[in-house]
């Protein structure tokens, strides 16, 4: 079964709460990699220089955010295209700059987990669902997909 209205909606909605408060949950969904992950600590230039978590960093909000939108994204062509396509340029970049970075596939699950666990504290647990993840969880999977494939080209 395809991408529905339905789930494209969930993952916009949730967006939206997501967004009113982009400094504290874009802090929490990296506290989260780092708490599933210890060891991919070393991997981010931002937290190389400092033993804690920077708590106002520009450049890790900037990631953050980018992270949930281009999700967001992946849900709208989902559900429009039927599949995901990231722009050329956009990601051969990211492709060197995870490779770059020594991320292996594994990490993906790790940000996946980390993703969905922010979303879930952002919407409140009783109106976070199976829906509402599956729909997040499938736009983010073939996102990483389409970033793995690349990566496999910049070795
Ligand atoms: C950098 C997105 C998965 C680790 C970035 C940047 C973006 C991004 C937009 C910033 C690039 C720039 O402007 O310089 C994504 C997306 C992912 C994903 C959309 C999955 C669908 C991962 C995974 C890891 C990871 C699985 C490993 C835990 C990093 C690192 C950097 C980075 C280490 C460099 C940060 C720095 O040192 O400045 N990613 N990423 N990413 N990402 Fe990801
Ligand atoms: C880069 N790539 C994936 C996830 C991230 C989360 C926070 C900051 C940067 C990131």
């Amino acid at each position: 079964m395809g991408f529905t209205e339905k789930q494209e909606g969930l993952v916009k909605e949730s967006w939206e709460v997501l967004k009113q408060d982009i400094p504290h949950f874009s802090l929490r969904f990296f506290s989260l990699i780092l708490e599933i992950a210890p060891g991919a600590k070393n991997m981010f230039s931002f937290l190389r220089e400092s033993e804690e978590i920077p708590q106002n960093n520009p450049k890790l909000k900037a990631h953050a955010v980018k992270v949930f939108k281009m999700t967001c994204e992946s849900a709208i062509q989902l559900r429009e295209k039927g599949e995901v396509v990231v722009a050329d340029t956009t990601l051969k970049y990211l492709g060197t700059v995870h490779v770059k970075s020594g991320v292996k596939d594994p990490h993906f699950e790790v940000v996946k987990e980390a993703l969905l666990r922010t979303i879930e504290e952002a919407i409140g647990e009783e109106k976070w669902n199976e829906e509402m993840k599956n729909a997040w969880g499938e736009a983010y999977d073939q996102l990483a997909e389409a970033i793995k494939a690349e990566m496999k080209n910049h070795h």
